[in-house]
């Protein structure tokens, strides 16, 4: 009889193969005649589900509120700069990229995991805050360079706002609120970030849609989705700052000598 031949590869998330592509076992005529948009087709290629319309349209606003943040952000600048050094789209492109980690951008799947695993063993915000600091860890998803109490970020209150209004839970999101009001007494830009707002809100999104057990929604959290989401938003933007940079036709950039310290003295 036939011997199949062992597959090289394995993949569970799209399929050209027939007359019509699929996304997650969606044929793509389905896609558009469900309107899922973006945040649906996201879900279908990144956790394989169909998600409730309000939870796709949460995918959409994290993606919008993380489009961009103006050219002084750390990946925003190296992207302008690697422009104006006469690279193309995609070396401008990742060269932004390559700066989002745990302090810029990145901070996303620690954060998650830092106040669900805090939340979720019962810990007192307080404790937590003082547990972290005995460890000398700083708390993801918290501080912000020019954000605080005085100055919030709007970003955030859209988060917020739209959890609240629509997700059955948000246990993990008023577990790091709680954590802010703590922070924010020793200084005033301890803010939960946006990093951290998506994060949090994004735990409550995934534990009760309904699409996930518990251990599924921790899977994909460890497996790295929501530093995905801030690398696809800022990519908009990145893109966006490229072809700006072309357009105003700016050329080689070099930082100016009196705003750097020369320590060049012999020991
Ligand atoms: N302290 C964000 O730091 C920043 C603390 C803390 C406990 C903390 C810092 C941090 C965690 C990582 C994180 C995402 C580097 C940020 C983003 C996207 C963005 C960016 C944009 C966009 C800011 C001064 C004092 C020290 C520290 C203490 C600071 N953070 N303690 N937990 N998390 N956060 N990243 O202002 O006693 O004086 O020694 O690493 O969540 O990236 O717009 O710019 O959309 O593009 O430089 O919004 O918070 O302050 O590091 O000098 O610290 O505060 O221990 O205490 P700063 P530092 P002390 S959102």
């Amino acid at each position: 009889g036939l011997v199949r031949k062992p597959a090289n590869f394995i993949s569970s998330i799209s399929d050209d193969r027939g007359s019509e592509l699929s996304y997650g076992g969606m044929p793509i005529s389905e896609v558009f005649a469900g309107d899922l948009g973006v945040g649906g087709v996201l879900a279908l290629l990144w956790f394989r589900r169909n998600l409730p319309s309000y939870a796709a349209k949460f995918i959409e606003i994290v993606l919008m509120v993380s489009a961009d943040h103006g050219p002084a952000v750390s990946g925003a600048h190296n992207t302008i700069v690697t422009t104006r050094a006469g690279k193309d789209l995609v070396s401008s492109l990742v060269s932004g990229l390559l700066t989002i980690g745990p302090r810029f951008g990145g901070a996303l799947d620690e954060a998650a995991s830092m106040f669900s695993d805090a939340s979720d063993n019962g810990t007192d915000p307080e404790q937590f805050v003082k547990d972290m600091r005995k460890a000398n860890k700083l708390i993801m998803g918290i501080g912000h360079r020019i954000k605080s109490l005085t100055n919030p970020d709007k970003r955030c209150e859209i988060i917020k706002d739209y959890a609240r209004k629509n997700f059955k839970d948000n246990t993990i999101l008023e577990f790091a609120l709680a954590v802010e009001q703590v922070t924010t007494k020793k200084k005033a830009n301890l803010i939960l970030n946006v990093d951290g707002c998506i994060a949090a809100c994004f735990v409550d999104m995934l534990r009760s849609c309904g699409a996930f057990t518990m251990e599924e929604a921790a899977e994909l959290v460890q497996n790295g989705c929501l530093n995905g989401l801030f690398v696809l938003g800022r990519s908009i933007g990145f893109i966006g700052h490229h072809l700006d940079q072309k357009r105003l036709k700016q050329g080689l950039y070099r930082h100016p000598w009196d705003d750097i310290s020369y320590l060049n003295e012999f020991a």
